[in-house]
């Protein structure tokens, strides 16, 4: 996968893909990320990239030449690029979307400074507007760096096996099941007894109880969203009789 950040602090991008897993996934070529300065599109002496909004107001404006020049330069070499602007009035990202995006051969990102964009920009040239959180940022790199996070452990060979993709909470729209790791006991508190059992389809029952219980807990929502077996409503019903229901922070 290509993919082509347009953005005024390219530098941002430099050590958060140098690390870990994407680090290597860069290095293995699964993907390959550029970024453009869009500053460097801005030919007048000042190099200007923002103005005041038209009609007054608060803050600044992206101008809409630095960045139509940069991104005519990108689409120039890839027209089959789908092109993303990461804004609180996008689409929230989530799993399902990341899937879809890791399908795709290339994305331009388009990371907003200020109070945002020219709207023209977006008639002219954005296929997709994703928000990563209803909250506002300073800019849209830290947004983008998250989208690329999440869409990048999808690709093949990423990660150590594709399995654990799939095993992914949000995979099947429920939260993660509790982990534990050696030592077995620690200041008296022992790893359940189950997963020491050797017991596999003991196992992925608990497991799987587990991960209901803590979406019933935490995200009812997802639970609408999530495809259950009838195993599932079963174990659903244990948990709500078994009147866990105490509210979060009791340790579900
Ligand atoms: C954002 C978000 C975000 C808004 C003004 C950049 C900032 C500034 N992007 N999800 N939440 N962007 O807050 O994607 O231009």
């Amino acid at each position: 996968m290509k993919v082509d950040i347009l953005t005024l602090f390219p530098n941002m991008f430099s050590s958060p893909f140098q690390e870990s897993i994407l680090g290597k996934a860069i290095e293995k070529g699964l993907i390959q990320i550029r970024t453009i300065n869009i500053r460097d599109y801005a030919f007048d002496k000042h190099q200007v990239v923002d103005d005041t909004p038209y009609g007054g107001g608060q803050g600044m404006v992206m101008k809409v030449e630095p960045i139509a020049r940069a991104m005519e330069w990108v689409k120039s070499q890839a027209s089959s690029a789908w092109t993303i602007y990461l804004t609180p009035q996008g689409n929230p990202f989530n799993q399902k979307m990341a899937q879809n995006l890791s399908n795709r051969p290339h994305l331009i990102l388009l990371c907003g400074r200020y109070e945002g964009i020219d709207e023209r920009v977006r008639e002219l040239f954005v296929d997709e507007e994703i928000s990563i959180g209803d909250y506002v940022l300073t800019g849209g790199e830290l947004a983008a760096m998250v989208l690329i996070d999440a869409v990048s452990r999808l690709l093949p060979g990423v990660l150590g096996s594709d399995r654990s993709a799939e095993e992914d909470s949000f995979f099947q729209s429920l939260l993660e099941f509790p982990q534990y790791t050696r030592p077995s006991s620690f200041r008296g508190m022992e790893v359940p007894e189950i997963l020491l059992s050797g017991n596999h389809a003991a196992i992925s029952r608990w497991r799987r109880m587990e991960a209901l219980r803590r979406t019933w807990m935490r995200r009812p929502d997802l639970l609408e969203k999530a495809s259950l077996s009838n195993d599932d409503r079963e174990l659903l019903k244990e948990i709500v009789e078994q009147g866990r229901g105490e509210k979060i922070g009791d340790g579900v």
